[in-house]
């Protein structure tokens, strides 16, 4: 098994790289990224992903037999280069689709997001098949992805698996440039005594899931059995809900004296078009999805592993 991971120094690529390696041994993960990741330990390519020929040049390089493809750009930073952000996203997941094909891989998996949800979407407890009118560049082309990833297992029978991510709030690395960051941002904030200036209103209510959760839903639904996977766009995938105001009542039990201004811009308009809770009911079925950590729990991991990094 030879797992290349692209845009490995991200988020979530940080932290899945880290646990497939624990999985998979050191030398079955190949960690890919269009800059250098410092201080990273482990087999390293730098990639960009829109370029096929880097692309083909290293799965075959590493034998490569499955990728997961992270690289891409966010919601919020996705608003100011609309057609780059289309580019980029879809370039490369075509890159790794077709690549796939052509090197018999054996398994793909590509994050989508609840960004996928647009106005017409209802807001609580959006259910895997409610409409899809994404408001956003980032929306629009996770849309389209999850259909061309439907489309290269119909067509070619590519074991491509997806989840529709809601924000994840994790501590071992920031997030860049999505909607959903102020939920990191203010922890940090307030392990370092400092007042928080929130982007959102105080009642914008969002999905989001502790990174635990987030990378055991990523092993799970990869390592399910084929037969299993009956959603081939990609799968709801809910951990918790919350406002900022409900955040900062969480983080208030741990520093009183805390402080958070609210000065929306226009990561609330991008909020305002997404669902503020998810029904994730056919991955619960299908490959047994369960969440473990709430709004209390996840304040606590992340103060409690944010203490320790000081
Ligand atoms: C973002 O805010 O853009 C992402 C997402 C919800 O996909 N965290």
């Amino acid at each position: 098994m030879k797992i290349l991971v692209t845009g490995a120094g991200g988020q979530l690529g940080t932290v899945l790289t880290t646990s497939l390696k624990e999985k998979y041994g050191k030398n079955a993960v190949i960690a890919s990224d269009i800059v250098k990741i410092d201080g990273y330990e482990g087999i390293f390519e730098l990639l960009d992903a829109t370029d096929e020929a880097s692309l083909t040049k290293i799965v075959a390089a590493h034998n490569v037999t499955e990728i997961y493809h992270l690289a891409a750009i966010l919601s919020a930073n996705g608003e100011k280069n609309p057609i780059q952000t289309w580019d980029v996203n879809l370039k490369s997941l075509f890159n790794v689709l077709q690549v796939s094909v052509n090197q018999k891989i054996e398994k793909v998996f590509f994050p989508s997001s609840i960004a996928v949800y647009g106005p017409t979407a209802p807001k609580i407890d959006t259910k895997q098949d409610a409409y899809l009118d994404p408001t956003t560049v980032y929306g629009i082309s996770k849309a389209a992805g999850e259909h061309w990833a439907q489309y290269y297992f119909l067509r070619y029978g590519l074991d491509v698996r997806s989840i529709r991510y809601p924000g994840v709030v994790g501590y071992q690395s920031l997030p860049g440039g999505g909607t959903t960051d102020y939920a990191v941002d203010i922890y940090h904030k307030a392990i370092n005594n400092e007042d928080f200036t929130c982007y959102l209103r105080e009642d914008a209510c969002l999905p989001m899931i502790y990174i635990e959760d987030a990378i055991r839903a990523t092993l799970e639904i990869m390592e399910a059995p084929k037969s299993q996977i009956k959603v081939r766009t990609s799968y709801n995938l809910a951990g918790v809900s919350f406002t900022p105001k409900e955040i900062t009542a969480s983080i208030l039990k741990w520093y009183p004296d805390f402080k958070v201004v609210y000065t929306p811009d226009f990561r609330q308009n991008i909020a305002d078009s997404w669902p503020a809770s998810i029904n994730d009911n056919p991955a619960r079925k299908d490959w047994n999805w369960k969440p473990n950590y709430d709004l209390e729990a996840m304040t606590k991991e992340m103060i409690t592993q944010l203490q320790k990094q000081e």
